[in-house]
């Protein structure tokens, strides 16, 4: 019955609020079929079950898939103006913002982060959905020149069902980074979070219907990759697959994707690097490196994770990091107000890093720091923050995306030598400098080999801006205009002005 598909909670904050648990198809909240394995979300604080949501299947795949496809060609969304389009988003930026505080609790609940940081993470769900919303009326063809007899012009459509896999680091602003420009362009939207992180999209889902969107045109379903992830990538009435996460998965992706040669775009792993030279502000790089690689526990698919420092300042640079780090990075409860780095996000991840730990002390570098894991109250999957110098280019831990609290430090001699270990890796997702020599910085900038370069910060984002990779990091770009490009397709019409055969 519907009174399963809910669930009244009180978060560790003390919030109270009710989730609905079921997949959101056709704007309501179902049972999956098939009597198939539920997903249950665990707390990375304190390793408790928080509560337990349908995982879609195959057959539901379809049946979302299906009501996307009526929704596309429905007059209540087919029809309306980019105009409407954008007002339905513009209150759905509204909703969220009302509910920042419930959406905020549960991201930090089921991911871990600090509470100040998923409130920030709301800011960029809502500050995204109304730049979107504001593109909406203002995406258009252009017409072309050509003979006085031919008028040619371009439309700018839809691509039509888009399915979108999302990632656990950042659950709601990846999702509202891809909703956006998807119901800007007027497409339809299946959407599958990560099996790690179930929950805050279930809220959000409550707030798509307030805001007026007709049925059918956001579905959300849960699932686990290998089940619903799969099949909505190989799905034969899926026009588009979005995807954010890892490298490897990106790649299969892909490759389900061609069975029906559906648009892809791929956000998927990194390795960036941050070089300091020599004339660099130190103190400030120190800061940047921290925040770069540090924040969100260091699942950031844009994380400063190799620093790359001149031989002059070496020494200078570690000593003001290691303090940044020791002075900043208190880990803790995720609700505790002084708390800058939480848990990882699951059990997997956690081991994973402290893998990776001990790959970077067999190799031979030197762990400067951390590298533990830690507890609160004898639970939870934390970490200490890690860095390790007199790391060389060949490790592993130069060359392989940890996704946690872990830095390599290593050292260059000269430019060129810069730029070679910032290229040395198969990823190119961003990249940051520092230098004060305003030549040099452009100069560098433009020879790196990543989507984003920082010049003096790091992971200073915006959502106005392109966002995306080259080489294994992936394909197409997401956020500013040049992310509308991933959600439209271009009709070339040509009229006949008067050619007579
Ligand atoms: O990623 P996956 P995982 C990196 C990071 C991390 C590693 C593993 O290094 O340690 O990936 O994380 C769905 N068909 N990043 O295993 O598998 C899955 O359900 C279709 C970087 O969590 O890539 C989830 O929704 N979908 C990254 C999404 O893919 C499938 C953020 C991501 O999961 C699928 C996350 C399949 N066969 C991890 N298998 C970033 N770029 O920010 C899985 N999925």
């Amino acid at each position: 019955s519907m009174a399963d598909l809910k669930v009244d909670l009180t978060a560790p904050n003390g919030k109270k609020f009710t989730l609905p648990t079921g997949l959101f198809i056709n704007n309501e909240f179902v049972k999956a079929s098939g009597g198939g394995e539920k997903i249950t979300s665990i707390n990375p604080t304190n390793e408790q079950d928080i509560c337990s949501v349908e995982a879609a299947s195959a057959d539901d795949v379809d049946k979302a898939v299906a009501a996307a496809r009526a929704a596309l060609n429905h007059e209540s969304w087919r029809d309306i103006s980019g105009t409407e389009r954008g007002a339905l988003m513009f209150k759905l930026a509204d909703l969220a913002e009302r509910e920042k505080e419930v959406l905020a609790t549960i991201e930090t609940w089921d991911n871990g982060k600090p509470y100040g940081d998923a409130l920030g993470d709301l800011g960029e769900v809502i500050a995204c959905l109304r730049y979107y919303g504001g593109w909406a009326d203002k995406i258009h063809g252009e017409t072309i020149p050509t003979t006085p007899q031919k008028f040619a012009y371009t439309l700018k459509q839809p691509i039509g069902v888009c399915g979108q896999i999302i990632p656990w680091n950042y659950p709601l602003a990846m999702a509202a980074w891809k909703l956006g420009p998807a119901l800007a362009c007027g497409n339809t939207i299946v959407l599958k979070p990560a099996e790690q992180t179930p929950l805050s999209i279930l809220y959000f889902a409550t707030l798509i219907v307030k805001a007026g969107f007709p049925a059918g045109v956001v579905n959300i379903i849960n699932g686990y990759g290998k089940v619903a992830g799969q099949a909505l990538a190989s799905h034969l009435d899926v026009d588009k697959v979005a995807f954010t996460g890892s490298t490897a998965t990106g790649k299969h992706i892909m490759k389900t994707a061609s069975v029906n040669m559906k648009n892809i775009t791929l956000e998927t792993g990194g390795k960036s690097p941050l070089l300091v030279f020599a004339d660099a502000d130190l103190e400030q790089a120190a800061k940047w490196a921290h925040v770069g690689i540090m924040s969100n526990q260091g699942q950031i698919c844009t994380a400063t994770s190799r620093v790359l420092v001149h031989e002059n300042v070496y020494d200078k640079f570690v000593a003001l990091f290691r303090e940044e780090v020791n002075s900043t990075s208190k880990v803790g409860d995720p609700f505790a107000e002084d708390t800058f780095q939480g848990p990882q996000v699951t059990k997997a991840q956690y081991e994973r890093v402290l893998g990776f730990v001990q790959s970077g002390q067999s190799e031979g570098a030197t762990l400067a720091m951390g590298g533990k894991p830690c507890s609160l109250n004898g639970k939870g999957y934390f970490i200490e923050p890690t860095v390790f110098t007199n790391v060389k280019d060949t490790m592993s831990i130069y060359r392989e995306e940890v996704f946690g609290p872990f830095v390599v430090v290593a050292a260059f001699k000269t430019e060129d030598e810069a730029v070679r270990m910032a290229n040395s890796t198969t990823y190119g997702l961003g990249a940051s400098l520092f230098s004060q020599n305003i030549e040099l910085a452009h100069r560098v900038a433009a020879r790196i080999e990543s989507g984003m370069v920082w010049i003096n910060s790091s992971n200073d984002s915006d959502f106005r801006v392109p966002f995306g990779g080259v080489k294994q990091s992936g394909i197409g770009r997401e956020l500013g205009e040049a992310g509308l490009a991933a959600y439209t397709q271009t009709k070339a019409i040509h009229v006949n002005m008067g050619t007579k055969l």
